[in-house]
C-alpha cells in the first residue's frame, strides 16, 4: 500500500525560466520521494479537465491558454503528508502574497505566472496523477538514503 502522493507541476513559465531543477531541487532536498516525472506539451483537454473547478471563473480561458503555452514538467512526490507540505513549500497562489523562502515567495510575481502547480488534497493527488500519468505509471523503488530521512 503507497502512502500519499502529490501531483507537482512546473507550468511554462517555469520552464522557459530555467528553473525546472531549481524547483526539483526544494522537493528533492526536503526529502519526498519522487515517483514519476515527464516533459510535457498539455493538450487542451488534459489541462480543462485539471482545472474544471475553475471552469466558472473569468480567467479560466486565460489560465488554460498559460497552461499550454508551452512545455510542462509533470512530477508526482510521495510520502506522509505530502500533498500539505508541498503546497507550504509551493507558497500562496498569489505570489506577492507568498511567503519569502517559498517556490513562489522567492521566484513569482504575478498570480497568472505563479510558475508551479501542486495537489490540494490527498484525493485530488490521486485524481491528477490519474489524469496527468495514467494507472500504473508510478515508479515503485527504496530511495537509499531513506532511513536517514525516517527513523
Ligand atoms: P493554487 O494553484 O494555489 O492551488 P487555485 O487552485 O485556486 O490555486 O487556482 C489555480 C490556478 O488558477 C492558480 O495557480 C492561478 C490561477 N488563478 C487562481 N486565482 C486567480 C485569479 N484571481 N486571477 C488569475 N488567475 C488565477
Ligand atoms: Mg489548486
Amino acid at each position: 500500500i503507497r502512502s500519499e502522493i502529490s501531483y507537482v507541476m512546473i507550468k511554462p513559465d517555469g520552464v522557459q525560466r530555467g528553473l525546472v531543477g531549481e524547483i526539483i531541487g526544494r522537493f528533492e532536498r526536503k526529502g519526498f520521494k519522487l515517483v514519476a516525472l515527464k516533459l510535457f506539451q498539455c493538450p487542451k483537454d488534459i489541462a480543462e479537465e485539471h482545472y474544471k473547478d475553475l471552469s466558472s471563473k473569468p480567467f479560466f480561458g486565460a489560465l488554460v491558454e498559460y497552461i499550454l503555452s508551452g512545455p510542462v514538467v509533470c512530477m508526482v512526490w510521495e510520502g506522509a503528508g505530502v500533498v500539505k507540505s508541498a503546497r507550504k513549500l509551493i507558497g500562496a497562489t498569489n505570489p506577492l502574497e507568498a511567503e519569502p523562502g517559498t517556490i513562489r515567495g522567492d521566484l513569482a510575481v504575478q498570480v497568472g505566472r505563479n510558475v508551479v502547480h501542486g495537489s490540494d488534497s490527498a484525493e485530488n493527488g490521486e485524481r491528477e496523477t490519474a489524469l496527468w500519468f495514467g494507472k500504473d505509471a508510478l515508479v515503485s523503488w527504496e530511495p537509499a538514503l531513506a532511513p536517514w530521512l525516517i527513523e
